[in-house]
């Protein structure tokens, strides 16, 4: 059997399960994930190494995690929505992934709709099974409703959570990709650098620890990122768009900021496998989501780019993150 190799698309409404499911295949902790809706902003990709194995040949995977579909009403949203069709141009296979536990709804409608003149195979993804009570009583009649949406390639559903039905779901994948070498080293995990992983680590913290608004009005900026042999210094902002809301972030006494603190740089210390000083400032940056330019400037691949080009001072660029001996596989997951 020939080495298969190829990009596959996560894409489906906020909430599906999207991140869980490329950290579950991947084996790592890639992408922020939170009870809350549009979480991933960016399209990030996890590479997925696989041995030949019964049945199927040995492939290299690269999937795809892209941010929620919806219709946009910031720039922000416009942008994420950007992401999307990006990550959909050109890959060799997308996995839909649908909420099993909720009723269709707009958003998976115009999931589908995007998909339907693209002549990219798609297989229905039902997520999160596990919360189904009924077992195949329940889901049997769902299939059989979802096959009228669409030629769907396959139909397979999964718990991303429990990591039930995976194998199933590698092995389609694997047999849906074309013959190729792998595109990238065998070491390489994500196209996204550590700096910028960091940066996400401190917005789940965020989304975490806040609530209403405050979790869709901040975002997190890496300002310098220097990894010394033991340790690495990293001094990052905050964004908010209201005094209200930066004293919020902040706390009482600078209890709040301290915990995200705390709690982020113990995780960044686990993903880098050394000790990390973390500097969190917080800023007011009124309405930045209404704002294209600053929207643009939160791209981490167009931060690498200013980076690499030596406009930003005091930072240096980290490669995209790689297994390592010093990390250990899954211990953020
Ligand atoms: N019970 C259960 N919960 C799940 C499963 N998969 C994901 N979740 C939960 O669903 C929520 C959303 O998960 P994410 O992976 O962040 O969803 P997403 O599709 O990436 O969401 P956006 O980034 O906002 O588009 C989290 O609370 C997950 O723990 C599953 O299989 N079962
Ligand atoms: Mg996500």
């Amino acid at each position: 059997m020939p080495f298969r190799s190829g990009f596959v698309c996560i894409l489906g409404r906020p909430n599906a399960g999207k991140s869980t499911l490329l950290n579950a295949l991947v084996g790592e902790k890639l992408a922020i994930i939170s009870p809350k809706p549009q979480t991933t902003r960016n399209r990030i990709q996890g590479i997925l190494n696989l041995p030949k194995g019964k049945g199927h040949a040995a492939a290299q995977i690269v999937l795809i995690d892209t941010p929620g579909v919806h219709k946009p009403d910031s720039s922000l949203g416009r942008k994420m929505m950007v992401e999307v069709r990006e990550a959909l141009e050109g890959c060799d296979l997308v996995l839909l992934i649908m909420d099993a536990t909720r009723k269709r709804d707009q958003r998976d409608e115009f999931a589908i709709q995007m998909l339907k003149h693209s002549p990219t195979k798609v297989c229905l993804i039902l997520n999160k099974v596990d919360l189904l009570r009924g077992g195949k009583g329940q889901l049997l009649p769902l299939i059989e409703e979802y096959k009228k949406l669409h030629a769907f390639h396959e139909i397979i559903p999964i718990s991303a959570l429990k990591r039930d039905g995976l194998d199933i779901l590698l092995k389609a994948v694997t047999a849906a990709l074309p013959a190729g070498p792998p595109y990238f080293p065998p070491d390489q995990v994500t196209d996204q650098p550590s700096r910028f992983m960091s940066a996400e680590i401190i917005r789940e913290r965020v989304l975490m620890e806040t609530e209403e608004e405050l979790p869709y009005a901040t975002t997190v900026i890496v300002d310098a990122f220097e990894e010394g042999a033991r340790l690495t210094r990293i001094s990052a902002t905050i964004y908010c768009e209201r005094e209200g809301q930066k004293g919020i972030l902040i706390g009482k006494k600078g209890q709040m900021l301290k915990r995200i603190g705390t709690s982020a740089r113990l995780q960044i210390e686990r993903m880098l496998g050394m000790k990390v000083f973390l500097e969190l400032y917080v800023k007011v940056q009124p309405n930045w989501r209404e704002s294209r330019a600053f929207v643009e400037e939160l791209d981490w691949r167009r931060q690498l780019e200013n980076l690499t080009d030596g406009r930003v001072e005091r930072a240096e660029p980290s490669s995209p993150r790689k297994t390592g001996k010093k990390k250990k596989r899954g211990v953020l997951s």
